[in-house]
């Protein structure tokens, strides 16, 4: 446990924290100082049940072994190798796992570290790849509503929540915006919603007012995590995918959040049965606990690239971290650990009990709407009248003090606990939450 004087309030100023109410925050800080299984532990020495995954990034929770000896062991053997013109076996063994994991005809990987360069790295492939293929005018890029593609220029050009773009300047030229698909009949359903499939022609309007021959992309969350949990409704990714191919525009799947095992399958795009051309990941590549991500695309993308003389660089991008020797070890270590304890199926097999557990929340002050997917959940709050926010981040810091780590975006609380827990851990962490809602302003 950590040294208690080291987490004083007036040794906190020189780190600025993100996306942190950095001056509120450092008069009473929250600090986690150890972490194992389910629960994390707090400077004070209390237990937290984490219901969220750190940030929907440890699928596999705390403190795994196997994770922490693989990184160990690579550490002593090989740190780092020059990922330009020089590789070392472990980041080709992953990317084969990746695209053994990914859906058929999904079979090369390019490694970033976190979720916004694979965003961008995402946007960057797509747009070269149709110049590369002499379709150079198409260089627009789609995004949606409500959508959080990270927070690097690419990422919140496409991006749809408005404070994450307004005091950041021009942007992005040449992006277009679908409108979101949460639309008030959804409210309190289980799983996919009914309504709301025709949303998707909208792309046909943008398409009709910007031609295909201008568009390179279009990128979405399978399931919106970040804005608070809008999920598809049925038959709305099928109708993308129809419009995107038809016009020969590629689609991109954002599966920061939905990848490794978050619904319950590999991939967003497996849950819903939707392949699209390119689809970026991070967070539970490696369990959250070392920076990695990958774009994964089609045979088709990558193979447009590899026209060239053989001498030349293809691609004229990438990270000095790209693939990174402890992250690779750390990936292969964490996917074994989703397959070997059979990650993915304990979060299929918990989702009913989830889905009820949730739903049970029903009626309790202030609750708006319950919405839920895999190991997804979300809990939607009335506003307090001028004070949007104020009420969810209330229930926030109450949940804290109940021992129970939960987000809020706006009114909404986000769960999204790791994959390893149980029904007693649901239990405790839908009961606390009852309570907490139960007591709230
Ligand atoms: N795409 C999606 C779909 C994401 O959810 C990113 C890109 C960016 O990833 P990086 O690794 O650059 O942060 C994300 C990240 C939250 C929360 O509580 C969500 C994210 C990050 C932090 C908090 O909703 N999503």
């Amino acid at each position: 446990m950590s040294d208690r004087t080291n987490v004083a309030p007036n040794d906190l100023s020189a780190f600025w924290m993100p996306f942190t109410a950095n001056r509120q925050f450092k008069k009473n800080p929250r600090m986690f100082v150890a972490a194992d299984g389910m629960y994390y532990t707090t400077a004070e020495g209390r237990k937290v049940l984490d219901g969220t995954a750190g940030l929907w990034c440890c699928n596999a929770g705390h403190n795994q072994p196997r994770i922490v000896e693989a990184i160990a062991k690579q550490a002593s053997e090989l740190d780092y190798a020059p990922a330009f013109q020089m590789g070392h076996p472990k980041a080709f063994e992953l990317a084969n796992r990746l695209v053994d994991m990914a859906p058929d005809g999904m079979d090369h990987v390019f490694y970033t570290n976190s979720g916004s360069e694979s965003v961008e790295t995402a946007l960057k492939i797509a747009i070269a790849y149709h110049r590369a293929r002499g379709e150079g005018t198409r260089t627009r890029l789609i995004g949606r509503e409500r959508g959080y593609h990270g927070t690097n220029f690419g990422g919140i050009s496409v991006g749809g929540i408005g404070p994450n773009r307004k005091t950041f300047g021009t942007l992005l030229n040449g992006v277009d915006h679908m409108p979101h698909t949460h639309i008030p009949e959804n409210a309190f359903t289980r799983g996919q919603p009914e309504h709301g499939a025709e949303i998707a022609d909208e792309l046909e309007r943008i398409v009709a007012l910007g031609d295909a021959s201008n568009i390179a992309a279009v990128i979405v969350e399978p399931m919106a995590g970040s804005t608070g949990v809008l999920l598809p409704p049925k038959g709305y990714l099928d109708r993308l995918r129809a419009i995107t191919k038809k016009h020969g525009i590629l689609l991109i799947f954002d599966e920061v959040i939905t990848g490794f095992g978050r619904l319950g399958s590999s991939f967003g795009a497996t849950h819903y049965g939707v392949t699209p051309d390119i689809m970026t990941t991070a967070k539970g590549l490696t369990n959250g606990v070392i920076p990695m991500g990958a774009v994964i695309t089609s045979s088709q993308i990558h193979d447009a690239f590899m026209d060239g003389p053989e001498n030349m660089i293809e691609l004229f991008h990438g990270y000095t971290y790209s693939g990174n020797p402890i992250a690779s070890a750390a990936g292969l270590a964490t996917l074994e650990t989703y397959k070997e304890d059979g990650l993915f199926e304990n979060a299929r097999d918990l989702a009913g009990y989830w889905e009820d557990a949730l739903h049970g929340l029903k009626g309790l002050p202030h609750v708006i709407d319950i919405r839920n997917e895999g190991l997804i959940g979300a809990v939607e709050l009335a506003p307090i009248e001028g004070s949007p926010t104020k009420r969810a981040f209330q229930a926030f810091l109450d949940a804290y003090d109940a021992g129970i780590l939960i987000r809020t975006t706006g009114d909404i609380i986000a769960l999204s606990p790791p994959l390893i827990m149980n029904k007693s851990h649901i239990d405790e962490l839908i009961g606390k939450l009852a309570n907490v809602l139960k007591n709230l302003d």
